[in-house]
């Protein structure tokens, strides 16, 4: 039985893994996390206590780190400034917490020896021509296009260095875009489906021909427990469950889902930079550490998700003014 901490525990796929390492494990489980306006503690809500602790704190205070790590057996790292739009609007948060917040944390594992597995996103291979018959795989180059997917290119890199140069026993992984239930409403998926709900039409970027490569973040946690127990040191692993849709396809499928016309959405003003494709080759990680996804149908997951947003209405109405405040400043 391990000692786990997890940073940024209170966001979207941290809470989906400390529920699933709670749910499937004996390990016990601290998060770490500076509960941003990113975090919502009721995420964490009726986990045993006896097992589970949340500290408030930043992974870029190194007092509060040093403590922390060398008091547990390993550190799982999914604390970030993590939305693309915000990091357009004001990159500085997207320095600090996901560059310099990986340092420190890097150097508390170098100190104290502790195992470290750090996570990270498909983004840092840029983007992918739509007839591209090739997908990102492990020894794809890096080519970030955003300040948030820059400043986790970074990491990844701070990361690899402190294993070659100071050997911290850390592997990262790089997933392609989570869905699921608690995730904030700024988001793409959350965001159509809440506005749905509220009786306002969804907005898609452009001319949503944008494809990602969507995941159940239950299968994200899977894959990131497999690599934490079984990973071979130094290695980075892809994550992806073949799930590529554009960004049509899927407001579609929303609003046919709720029963609505499948064309009541509205056209808004197209992201700076926006990337036009991401696909997932995790061959890597099915061969070598036998993993596989549990969540093959999309349209499946998305709708047991939409049935999660309809019944937790009080888990995202405080959010949901100010992510369409910000969104209606950049015209989208
Ligand atoms: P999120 O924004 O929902 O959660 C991030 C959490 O980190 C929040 O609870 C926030 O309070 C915390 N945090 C931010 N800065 C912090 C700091 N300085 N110190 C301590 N805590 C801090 O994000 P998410 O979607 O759950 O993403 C989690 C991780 O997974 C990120 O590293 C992200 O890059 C990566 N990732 C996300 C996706 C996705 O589709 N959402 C895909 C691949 C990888
Ligand atoms: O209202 C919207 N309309 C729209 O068309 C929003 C919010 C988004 N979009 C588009 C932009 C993207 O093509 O939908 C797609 C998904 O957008 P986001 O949810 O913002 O995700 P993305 O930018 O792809 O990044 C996500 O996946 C990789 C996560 O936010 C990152 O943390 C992760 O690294």
């Amino acid at each position: 039985m391990s000692h786990i901490l997890v940073t940024g525990g209170a966001g979207f796929i941290g809470s989906n893994f400390v529920r699933f390492v709670l749910d499937n494990t004996a390990h016990s489980v601290t998060v770490l996390d500076k509960l941003t306006y990113a975090a919502n503690t009721a995420s964490l809500e009726g986990l045993p206590a006896s097992r589970f602790t949340v500290v408030q704190g930043d992974i870029a205070d190194a007092d509060v780190v040093d403590g922390l790590v060398a008091s547990h057996d390993a550190v799982v790292h999914y604390a970030a400034e993590s939305h693309n739009d915000n990091s357009l609007d004001d990159p500085r948060p997207f320095l600090d917490s996901n560059i310099v917040g990986t340092y420190t944390l890097l150097e508390a594992a170098r100190r104290h020896g502790t195992r470290f597995h750090h996570i990270s996103t498909d983004e840092v291979y840029g983007d992918l021509e739509l007839d591209d018959p090739n997908r990102f795989t492990e020894s794809t180059a890096y080519n970030p296009s955003s300040p948030y997917s820059s400043t986790k290119a970074a990491s990844d890199l701070l990361v690899r260095a402190w294993v070659r140069s100071f050997g911290v026993d850390a592997t990262i992984s790089n997933c392609s875009n989570n869905y699921g239930p608690y995730q904030h409403v700024e988001k793409f998926i959350p965001r159509q489906i809440t506005n749905v709900l509220i009786g306002e039409r969804p907005k898609l970027y452009g001319a949503g021909a944008n494809v990602r490569d969507w995941i159940h973040a239950d299968d994200h946690s899977s894959a990131v427990l497999t690599i934490l127990e079984r990973g071979r040191i130094g290695e980075t692993y892809l994550i992806g469950a073949d799930g590529e849709k554009n960004n049509r396809e899927v407001i579609e499928l929303i609003l046919q889902q709720l029963g609505q016309p499948s064309d009541a959405y509205d056209h808004v003003v197209d992201r700076p930079g926006h990337d036009l494709r991401y696909a997932i080759d995790s061959t890597k990680l099915r061969t070598e550490l036998g993993w596989t996804p549990r969540f093959t149908n999309f349209a499946d997951g998305l709708a047991s998700t939409i049935d999660w947003y309809r019944d937790n209405r009080a888990w995202w109405e405080p959010q949901k003014a100010a992510a369409e405040a910000r969104y209606q400043a950049q015209g989208q």
